[in-house]
């Protein structure tokens, strides 16, 4: 055994070592270096309580595998070992004041702390536990040879926003069910929230249904898709894919495991053309479509018909016992009015209803749907065209993608809103101007853009409608990504930026500081085997 003379003098010569560096993404609010670092052993063990059972395992199963070593799961009850070292997770109420999703991290030479006043805040200390920790510790097996250390510092954190969210369009291309429990292993790392799961397009419908066979049946497959830009070529190759209902559980408890919710989005009453293969009858017109085989905006759009609502009704029935989000999200962009405006049967419902046109009959058919979502105890998420035909459903939440104004119009409406504008969150667009991109849909959205937005407009800064922007969230539009890897590629490290948007603090927003920390931050991708662009 070490004398105390011995061990004080290897304690000073840790404390002389150069500091590990500490580079945590998103920034968290505050963080002070101590003295010294905790290093991990074959004895290391594991502390929680009960309510935090299952974030504990989570971090031993990582542990382990890097590791090899053992990293028991004590019960947080338990006496505790003197001197025996220990990483510890536990509610601490007093923390309220840090909020539902915030902790405090504490790390000494004798071991780590993090103590939050609810489970997610537990859950995010463990994020930053993960990057406080050497870069091999994300891969998939143990690296000998690495000194398992923690810097002793001391973290207190929460974040800004409550809604940070990660969209993946999975209809214009399929991602298998294991590249979407990555994406979400991803965003957790990243503190980030909300999954919104873009189910159903023109292209494709990806969501099993059990009253609707033939939405997968037909919906799910598609004869062949455009090649890169031009319309006029296809690439003759069929495209499909779906999810089963058992698939979404499976998500949906991965993701609730990782603090994410998984808000669906089903499409309606545009970007529908995959449904109509499936269910002619649902449409405006007979002349029967296939799933679309081509980019961009159908014109073929649902009818505003009691069996097309019925239809909607059933199927989010379905959803909604799927998934447990309070947000469901029915798209509502880009409906092109022709069809409506031709049916005589849109034209009958709009004398009806007393919409004077296309816009005023779409805003009718979203109350109708945000009606039946009340009675499920859901909120309607839609895309700012929801508020085109005038006051949108009572309660919606607005996402606003066109431009900032209309998420401000939204939130002077009255509603919340999710601030997801194409200027600075569409990751479909070009990162880099220079040669070798991989083909894109175009603009242009380089990190530095990324990591300037601002979710709330300078009008309701300060304001007590600030509070209606819930958040902000990047999208993944995947005309242009075939592959999880083309995902990847495009999603990072572009959506390490909107984490650090929406988690952290205004004030702390250092674009060179950003860059500095990720650095370091990218050998942590690297090593989970990323294909981010470098
Ligand atoms: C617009 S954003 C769309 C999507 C496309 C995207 C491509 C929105 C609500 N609709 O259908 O994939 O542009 O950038």
């Amino acid at each position: 055994m070490a004398s105390p003379l011995a061990a004080a003098l290897l304690l000073s010569s840790q404390a002389a070592l150069p500091p590990a560096p500490v580079a945590v993404v998103p920034r968290p609010v505050r963080l002070e270096r101590g003295e010294g670092t905790f290093v991990l052993g074959p004895a290391t063990r594991l502390r929680a309580d009960a309510s935090l059972r299952r974030t504990a395992e989570l971090l031993q199963e990582e542990l382990r595998r890097a590791t090899g070593w053992p990293f028991p799961l004590l019960d947080g009850a338990a006496r505790a070992v003197p001197a025996s070292p220990e990483i510890r997770l536990r509610i601490d109420r007093s923390l309220a004041s840090l909020g539902p999703e915030g902790y405090r991290l504490t790390s000494t030479p004798r071991g780590v702390e993090i103590a939050a006043p609810a489970a997610a805040g537990a859950f995010y200390g463990v994020q930053t536990l993960r990057q406080l920790l050497p870069p091999q510790l994300f891969r998939r097996a143990v690296t000998p040879g690495v000194r398992w250390e923690v810097p002793a510092v001391r973290v207190e954190d929460r974040p800004r926003f409550s809604w940070r969210g990660s969209h993946l369009d999975v209809a214009r291309h399929f991602m298998p069910k294991r590249a979407v429990l990555d994406h979400i292993d991803l965003m957790a790392l990243h503190k980030l929230n909300v999954f919104h799961w873009h189910l159903t397009d023109d292209q494709g419908w990806r969501l099993e249904i059990r009253k609707y066979p033939r939405l997968v049946e037909v919906g799910s497959r598609r004869r062949e898709s455009q090649l890169g830009r031009d319309e006029e070529k296809g690439d003759g190759t069929p495209h499909g894919g779906f999810y089963t209902q058992d698939d979404v559980r499976e998500v949906v408890r991965y993701a609730a495991e990782r603090f994410v919710t998984v808000v669906p989005e089903i499409e309606m009453p545009g970007h529908a053309q995959a449904i109509l293969a499936a269910y002619p009858d649902l449409g405006n017109t007979p002349a029967p479509v296939e799933v679309w085989t081509r980019w961009g905006i159908s014109e073929r759009v649902l009818s505003v018909d009691d069996r097309t609502i019925a239809f909607l009704t059933d199927v989010l029935a379905e959803v909604v016992d799927l998934f447990p989000s309070p947000f469901v999200h029915v798209g509502g962009d880009e409906v092109p009015p022709r069809e409506w405006n031709e049916s005589p049967a849109a034209r009958a419902r709009m004398r009806e209803t007393g919409a004077r046109d296309a816009e005023e009959l779409h805003s009718w058919l979203m109350g109708r749907v945000g009606a039946f979502l009340a009675s499920k105890g859901r909120r309607l998420v839609g895309w700012d065209e929801i508020l085109d035909g005038g006051p949108a459903v009572p309660g919606a939440v607005v996402m606003s993608w066109r431009r900032a104004k209309s998420g401000l119009d939204a939130v002077r409406a009255g509603h919340d809103v999710v601030m997801a504008p194409m200027s600075h969150t569409y990751l479909d667009y070009y990162q880099s101007k220079e040669p070798g991109e991989p083909l894109a849909i175009g603009g242009f959205l380089p990190l530095e853009t990324v990591y300037a937005f601002e979710p709330v407009p300078p009008e309701l800064e300060g304001g007590d409608r600030a509070s209606c922007v819930l958040g902000a969230q990047a999208q993944l539009w995947t005309e242009f990504m075939a592959t999880p890897e083309a995902v990847q590629y495009m999603a990072w490290p572009r959506l390490a930026a909107l984490a650090e948007v929406v988690w952290s603090p205004r004030e702390a927003r250092d674009l060179a500081d950003f860059r500095a920390r990720l650095a370091p931050h990218l050998a942590r991708l690297d090593a989970l085997g990323v294909s981010y662009r470098g």
